[in-house]
């Protein structure tokens, strides 16, 4: 199939483009390097070594025995859009191109705007690219787990049944996002869920997890073909942090209790799920829900497994408990479905502790540059807007 990667140089988009081409397919990306951008506003880099888009273009083709076509640019530009989709009239649309920082949403007026116009212009960019000039293709868009909050009720795959004043509808599960970036999510996934609607559009929205991991895979010698790993505050998320933390011999920073649940997926395995998803399109006019991620696990479960697996290494972080600096439900039901993947063929990772292992030993040699941002370990975007960081030292 031919597939277009919006946001190719991310962590996702780089990881997907060698799964995608290492099945056959023939992959396009476009980037505008916000990503690299972003991290380095927060402080910060990419603790394993990027390396430029020119360099990782000519490892591709090495490693694939052929070249990723890529445009250089900005999604909120709809003649950019427009152009890609017409010259290289994709089957799939994988829409990775956008903000995916609960934290850096929190910074300030500005950050939220940009978050949520960033991410709701580009995703409009597309479906309209789409009608005009691929009304066949197949839209992934990525979502959230977090678009459901944490509700007192199990979570179903996007829809349920509801039965109020002796009448029965199917509807969208509600949504209770806990950041504006998770909110612009929401509205992402209803202009998409309308355009199906409207338009006949196929969509599938991913309510991912979050994922952790380095590497798509074990083949990746070549640094050139290695993803990013973030670990900063804003676009390291928690189990990622927390190996990098380990390496850096700082504190594993817990939010709060620790007892939050969410769902977590191992890289390996969003990658196998987006291929599922790009494999198997819906109907035209479906748009298509899937909840993907490994499993449920509370966040002190991840201190505690990072901790023993970095013993291994002769690595003794401390686990410390720092004041929440969001606003979150430290105590409540998580129960969500996700049927619809295995339903499909996804083999989730059982053993969780050989990813944090060759996360782990893929870290080890960059210990030093994780230290020379150290402070970027450190949160300092609250959710009550107060920014300071000195009850976290
Ligand atoms: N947390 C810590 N310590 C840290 C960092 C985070 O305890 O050092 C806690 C947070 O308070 C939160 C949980 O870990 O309860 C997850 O935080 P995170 O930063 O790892 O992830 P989150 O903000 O939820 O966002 C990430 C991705 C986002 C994706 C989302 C999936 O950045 O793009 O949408 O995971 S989900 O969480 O299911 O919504």
């Amino acid at each position: 199939m031919r597939v277009w990667i919006a946001g190719v140089d991310g962590y996702l988009g780089w990881a997907l483009a060698q799964r995608l081409a290492s099945r056959g397919h023939e992959v396009a990306g476009a980037d505008n390097y916000f990503r690299r951008a972003w991290v380095e506003e927060m402080g910060a880099w990419s603790a394993i070594p990027v390396a430029p888009m020119s360099e990782r273009l000519e490892a591709f083709r090495e490693r694939f025995g052929k070249s990723m076509p890529f445009w250089e640019g900005d999604l909120r530009d709809y003649g950019f859009v427009e152009r890609i989709v017409r010259e290289f009239r994709p089957e799939a649309i994988v829409h990775l191109a956008e903000c995916p920082s609960a934290p850096y949403s929190a910074i300030d007026v500005d950050h939220a705007v940009f978050v949520q116009t960033n991410n709701l212009t580009t995703t409009f960019h597309l479906l309209f690219a789409m009608k005009a000039h691929a009304p066949d293709a197949h839209l992934i868009k990525l979502g959230t787990m977090g678009e459901y909050g944490t509700p007192n009720l199990d979570i179903p795959e996007g829809f349920f049944e509801v039965e109020f004043r002796g009448r029965k509808d199917r509807l969208p599960f509600p949504r209770q996002a806990g950041s504006w970036y998770h909110w612009s999510k929401v509205h992402g996934s209803n202009n998409v869920m309308f355009a199906c609607k409207l338009w006949g559009l196929a969509a599938t929205d991913i309510m991912q997890g979050i994922v952790f991991g380095a590497y798509p895979d074990a083949l990746n010698e070549d640094g050139r073909l290695s993803t990013r790993l973030d670990f900063d505050q804003a676009f390291g998320t928690i189990v990622n942090r927390f190996c990098c933390q380990a390496v850096a011999g700082h504190p594993l920073t817990l939010y709060g209790s620790g007892r939050q649940q969410r769902g977590f997926i191992p890289l390996p395995d969003s990658m196998q799920c987006l291929t599922l998803a790009v494999e198997n399109p819906p109907e035209p006019g479906q748009y298509r829900v899937l909840n993907q991620f490994q499993n449920v696990y509370r966040l002190a479960d991840w201190a505690h497994k990072v901790a023993s697996v970095a013993d291994e290494f002769g690595l003794k972080p401390d686990i410390r408990h720092v004041d929440n600096p969001r606003m979150e439900m430290e105590d409540h039901h998580y129960r969500p479905e996700h049927d619809a993947l295995f339903r499909l063929g996804y083999e989730p990772t059982r053993d969780i502790d050989p990813v944090l292992r060759s996360m782990i030993a893929a870290l080890l040699p960059h210990a030093d540059r994780i230290r020379r941002k150290r402070e970027a370990l450190l949160p300092d975007i609250r959710w009550d807007g107060r920014r300071s960081r000195a009850e976290y030292r």
